[in-house]
């Protein structure tokens, strides 16, 4: 179905049909707006954005690019298109018709998903509040308000469903969603690392890399559920996700590609000295942010998991073209454990295994980025390689927080740990560093700070020097 623009609310879900659910979530609209307005981009309401607006849900032909104030981008409610014969792929429902509404026993496990995922895009909105005033250009200025938009967009995805199929329960839970705030000490976001800072862009550009590509998986995922709506929703915002991965990867390879530069230049490892970012720094940064993604997928043995699977209500990445017999009771799955205070090889039931199971898929991706920056590195002739630590190294979540790890996978003591800590994550002193590259915004079309190289394309065919913001 088309989108529907003429409505105060754009959807092609024929909102209009649905008087009671209108009026709900047209109540819900102007909270929104506040809260963009009290926790969104800081300073901004005023600023032309070039920024691109989904016109069909279509996997080819979705976006439409011009100037927008951000208060008035068309945030609304878009599913991809409705496929009649779909039907459950897995789990004790495997082989049975979607459902269309939610099956009463599995309403406060799809609530509780639905709320987790939708608590994680205002997070990420709080988080880069500030990055506007110290955006390296123009174009990362209107890359991160598009990623800001877009992360509104995808809370409007989860309120919809919980306007629209939790009754009373969903709305309070909608309601929720805009009152608990990222590193609020009494109400905080659901997950760990949605209460972290994202003080500056090296960091925005690792969280966009590495938290963003959570969000890739986790959607994934929801997206094989047998509560359609929630398939369909998940299906387009995968879509609008692929441009903040994107986004993430580049500014981490332009940082590496400057650094690589200078270094070439002055004959050096020590870029400091040149206001730029040396290649340890960014190592560090990469330890801290992978880390504390990997915690996102929770504990490698979860009956959570097992539960949602068996359910229907959450596969696995690309279930359908997993060939096997898609309900697991019967299969095991090797991974990394902990027993007696060592990592140790160890066979699991697969359903219990399942957020490990994903896990390894998003490791799995992460590395791809890596060989591109690692690439940039010895195309300049330098002896140096980013790595991605160990997968027990730094964790909150899961059987590797009871550990101390390297980021080369060796057990280590409290005390040794911390002694060196320092050498392996961001310092105070290595914040304080990137925090004082961060000057005021560069905001010359065509000018980037001097810590990070020009990108190699514009948006939407632009060059690199288009005013991609206008300020008013
Ligand atoms: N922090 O059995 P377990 C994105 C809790 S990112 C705090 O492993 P489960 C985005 C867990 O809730 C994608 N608590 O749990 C990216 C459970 O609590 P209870 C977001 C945590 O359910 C960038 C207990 O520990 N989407 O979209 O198997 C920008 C036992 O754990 C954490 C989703 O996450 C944590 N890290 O797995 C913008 C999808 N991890 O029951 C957006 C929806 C676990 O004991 N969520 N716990 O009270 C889920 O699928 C699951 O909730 C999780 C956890 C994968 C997160």
């Amino acid at each position: 179905m088309a989108i529907d623009y003429s409505q105060r609310i754009p959807n092609n879900v024929d909102l209009s049909s649905d008087r009671r659910l209108q009026r709900a979530l047209e109540n819900w609209q102007p909270r929104f707006l506040d809260w963009w307005k009290d926790m969104g981009p800081d300073g901004t309401l005023n600023f032309d954005v070039y920024l691109r607006t989904a016109i069909s849900a279509e996997a080819n032909g979705w976006a439409n690019f011009g100037y927008v104030k951000m208060p008035d981008y068309r945030w609304g409610i878009f599913l991809a298109a409705q496929d009649a014969n779909r039907t459950i792929a897995y789990g004790d429902n495997k082989g049975k018709p979607v459902w269309q509404e939610v099956p009463g026993e599995l309403r406060s496990t799809l609530r509780r998903l639905i709320v987790t995922q939708g608590d994680t895009e205002p997070a990420s909105v709080e988080q880069q509040r500030l990055l506007g005033k110290t955006a390296p250009s123009l174009y990362d200025l209107r890359n991160v308000f598009q990623i800001n938009c877009e992360e509104g967009r995808h809370l409007w995805a989860m309120v919809y469903l919980l306007h629209a199929y939790f009754g009373r329960d969903g709305r309070e839970e909608a309601e929720m969603l805009l009152e608990r705030h990222s590193g609020d000490p009494d109400k905080p976001r659901i997950l760990g690392a949605f209460n972290e800072k994202t003080p500056d862009w090296l960091s925005f550009f690792m969280f966009t890399y590495f938290t963003d590509r959570d969000g890739k998986y986790q959607l994934a995922s929801l997206a094989e559920s047998g509560f359609d709506p929630l398939s369909r929703s998940c299906r387009f915002m995968l879509i609008e996700e692929a441009h903040h991965m994107y986004v993430g990867e580049s500014g981490v390879q332009r940082i590496v590609e400057r650094t690589c530069q200078l270094m070439k230049e002055h004959k050096t490892d020590d870029v400091r000295a040149f206001g730029a970012i040396d290649l340890a720094t960014i190592q560090k940064y990469l330890n801290f942010h992978f880390s504390v993604s990997l915690d996102l997928f929770g504990q490698e043995a979860s009956t959570n998991a097992a539960n949602y699977y068996t359910m229907g209500v959450k596969g696995r990445y690309l279930e359908t073209r997993i060939d096997d017999d898609h309900v697991l009771t019967d299969s095991a799955f090797e991974m990394d454990a902990v027993e007696d205070g060592r990592i140790v090889r160890k066979q699991v039931p697969a359903l219990a295994a399942l957020n490990e199971r994903l896990r390894n898929d998003y490791v799995e991706d992460c590395a791809k980025g890596l060989r591109l920056w690692n690439k940039a590195i010895a195309d300049a002739g330098i002896a140096f390689e980013l790595k991605l630590p160990h997968r027990a190294f730094n964790r909150r979540i899961g059987a590797f927080s009871e550990l101390h790890v390297s980021p080369d996978g060796k057990v280590m003591s409290e005390a040794d740990w911390k002694a060196n800590a320092s050498k392996w994550l961001p310092t105070d002193e290595d914040r304080a560093y990137v925090t004082s590259l961060m000057g005021p915004a560069v905001i010359e079309p065509g000018k980037f700070a001097n810590w990070i190289a020009p990108p190699s394309r514009g948006i939407n065919n632009q060059s690199t020097d288009f005013e991609y913001v206008r300020f008013n």
